[in-house]
């Protein structure tokens, strides 16, 4: 060959080998349908990683619990199984107390309340994921939680026996204090467990009973507005230090204005989620007054357990937060 011609091409394998060395392929595993404002954001992120890193790295979302279901996702991140994923933090809040900061009933139920309460939680937050391996990218909001039955409900006179679908610890507390059967169960298998009769009864968002369709099973949506709980993008401590700094700060960048245009997206969606429940023949309302006064009650008393079993940080999170 040419000797000037072999420079070219050597060079040109040269680029190649340099630009493949860089180029990461990342698997991010998410737990909610494909079509969900959460899974659709996550697409969003990837989106802008691969433009701010000039396509360094490559994020392929897996949503529906397709390539770890919602309960393995932490874990397959923690060990670096997957180097990215999402999760429902509060789901490990019995492992980790701190991380049920977002499941405090009537405390923050707007969502400039519960990113207020975020702000106030962050640093506390983020130092307990650090010590399981982790690191939050961002965050983002759940339309606020009420219940779904498959009859009307007035009061816990009502709610007794009734088999109940739970997401993490604190709403089978909530349960059992209405007499109900907590049994916990990831949201993608949610219109399975409604069809087979496991669950007759759920605290959600609008947004999960209309991904699963849960019209098909149950009649009765009570507005309640206890908490807006968050989904968490976090990444492998190991693999976020092993990144260049030029890097990071793409990340970063691309994660704050994903965790904002989510939070934006949940806030605009939350009426239209009650509008395709009532559209598909659910009767959705306030609760009552005599069960709102039940749940209160009860979510005082979840709220003390809750600091009890946290201790100063979860007092200095509420404090904090009381004081914006
Ligand atoms: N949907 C998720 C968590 C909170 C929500 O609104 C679920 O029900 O699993």
């Amino acid at each position: 060959m040419h000797k000037q011609l072999l420079s070219v091409a050597l060079a040109a394998t040269m680029t190649l080998a340099v630009t493949s060395a860089h180029a990461e392929k990342w698997d991010m595993p998410m737990a909610y349908a494909a079509t969900n404002f959460h899974s659709e954001m996550g697409v969003f992120f990837a989106d802008k990683v691969r433009d701010y890193t000039g396509g360094k790295i490559d994020i392929t979302v897996h949503p529906g619990g397709s390539l770890f279901k919602g309960g393995e996702i932490k874990r397959a991140v923690q060990t670096g199984q997957a180097p990215i994923g999402e999760r429902f933090m509060s789901a490990h809040a019995n492992e980790a107390p701190l991380l049920g900061w977002d499941n405090l009933p009537f405390l923050a139920t707007t969502y400039e309340d519960n990113s207020k309460l975020w702000a106030a939680a962050r640093d506390k937050v983020n130092a307990q994921l650090d010590s399981l391996n982790l690191v939050a990218l961002y965050t983002c909001p759940w339309p606020g939680q009420g219940f779904y039955f498959k009859k009307e409900v007035a009061s816990s006179a009502d709610t007794q026996g009734v088999k109940f679908r739970s997401y993490n610890a604190a709403t089978a507390t909530f349960a059992r204090e209405l007499g109900m059967t907590p049994v916990q169960i990831e949201a993608a298998e949610l219109s399975q467990a409604l069809a087979t009769g496991v669950a007759e009864s759920f605290i959600s968002s609008g947004s999960t009973g209309y991904d699963r369709k849960v019209w098909e099973h149950l009649t009765h949506y009570y507005k309640v507005n206890a908490w807006l709980p968050r989904n968490y993008v976090i990444i492998n401590k190991g693999v976020w230090n092993g990144l260049d700094g030029d890097t990071r700060a793409a990340l970063q960048k691309a994660a704050d204005e994903t965790g904002a245009a989510c939070a934006a997206k949940s806030a605009e969606l939350a009426s239209w989620y009650f509008e395709q429940l009532e559209a598909n023949g659910m009767k959705v309302e306030d609760a009552g007054p005599t069960f709102l006064k039940e749940l209160q009650a009860i979510g005082a008393k979840m709220q003390a357990d809750w600091l009890a079993s946290v201790g100063a940080d979860g007092q200095a999170i509420i404090d904090a937060y009381k004081a914006m």
